[in-house]
């Protein structure tokens, strides 16, 4: 079931999804995008925002080589994470959509043609086995998707941009915020992920999720980062030693651009 530890205060909230602005970060993308508005949000952001309207994948990609990260994830990781996990979930919740059988579609009917982020709203904290099901892999499928996008080669270190500025006015300085981002992260108990957030009054949060919940479904943030503490993260390259994976990730893979992009 989904973890209900991530707040106190979570509650699924399917508003968000309509009205976050992200600026995109796919050239694909934004070349269709055109000026106009939706809803608030301009129609080039809406377009170009794989992260706040995002169709369920034909197919997956990495951003980077599956060599780019090494040794910090080496392509041996990846090669599980990604290759099997990750098209795994999608492989999945494929599946399950495409179901004929009634007791399911009873269930899954209505998130035929939704992104990821409305199965995931649609879903959230159901307990019938096909929607705990859509909601898992919906939601695994875009976690994942957007921690890769939250690593890059020679990333780490100090931020730059909005990212800076943000971090200093809310947590006083960049060694305050990797303290506390490396402790959520190795703090997690069992599987799930931590989440570098922007809150509804424009300050950082560092939380931390169980399984496959995000941020998506707690009112008022807009994931910036994340870190992927399953164990299928790390286990290949530093066995039991999360916190030799998390140190590391924070120190040379961040991608503070992606944060950024993600802070319109
Ligand atoms: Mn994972």
């Amino acid at each position: 079931m989904p973890n209900k530890k991530i707040s106190t205060e979570a509650e699924a909230n399917p508003n968000q999804f309509n009205r976050r602005e992200f600026l995109g970060i796919s050239a694909a993308t934004a070349a269709v995008a055109v000026i106009g508005e939706i809803g608030g949000m301009s129609e080039a952001a809406a377009a170009s925002a794989p992260f706040s309207s995002t169709p369920i994948p034909a197919e997956l990609k990495l951003p980077w080589a599956d060599t780019a990260l090494a040794p910090t994830i080496t392509a041996n990781t990846l090669s599980f994470h990604y290759g099997k996990h990750h098209k795994g979930y999608l492989t999945n919740l494929k599946a399950l959509l495409a179901s004929t059988d009634p007791l399911v579609t009873k269930y899954t009917k209505k998130l035929q043609g939704k992104t990821l982020e409305e199965i995931i709203a649609a879903t959230y904290n159901k307990k019938d086995p096909s929607s705990l099901s859509a909601y898992r892999n919906a939601a695994q499928v875009w976690n994942h998707s957007f921690y890769w996008n939250s690593l890059k080669p020679n990333g780490g270190g100090m931020p730059t941009g909005a990212i800076a500025t943000l971090i200093n006015s809310s947590f006083g300085d960049y060694t305050a915020f990797r303290t506390k981002l490396i402790a959520a992260a190795v703090g997690q108990f069992g599987t799930g992920w931590a989440w570098v957030v922007l809150d509804s009054k424009k300050k950082l949060q560092i939380i931390s999720t169980g399984d496959a919940d995000s941020p998506l479904t707690i009112k008022g943030l807009t994931p910036l980062l994340t870190i992927d503490v399953w164990e299928h993260a790390y286990y290949l390259d530093y066995q039991n030693g999360r916190s030799a994976h998390v140190t590391a990730v924070v120190d040379k893979l961040l991608n503070w651009d992606f944060a950024n992009t993600n802070l319109g």
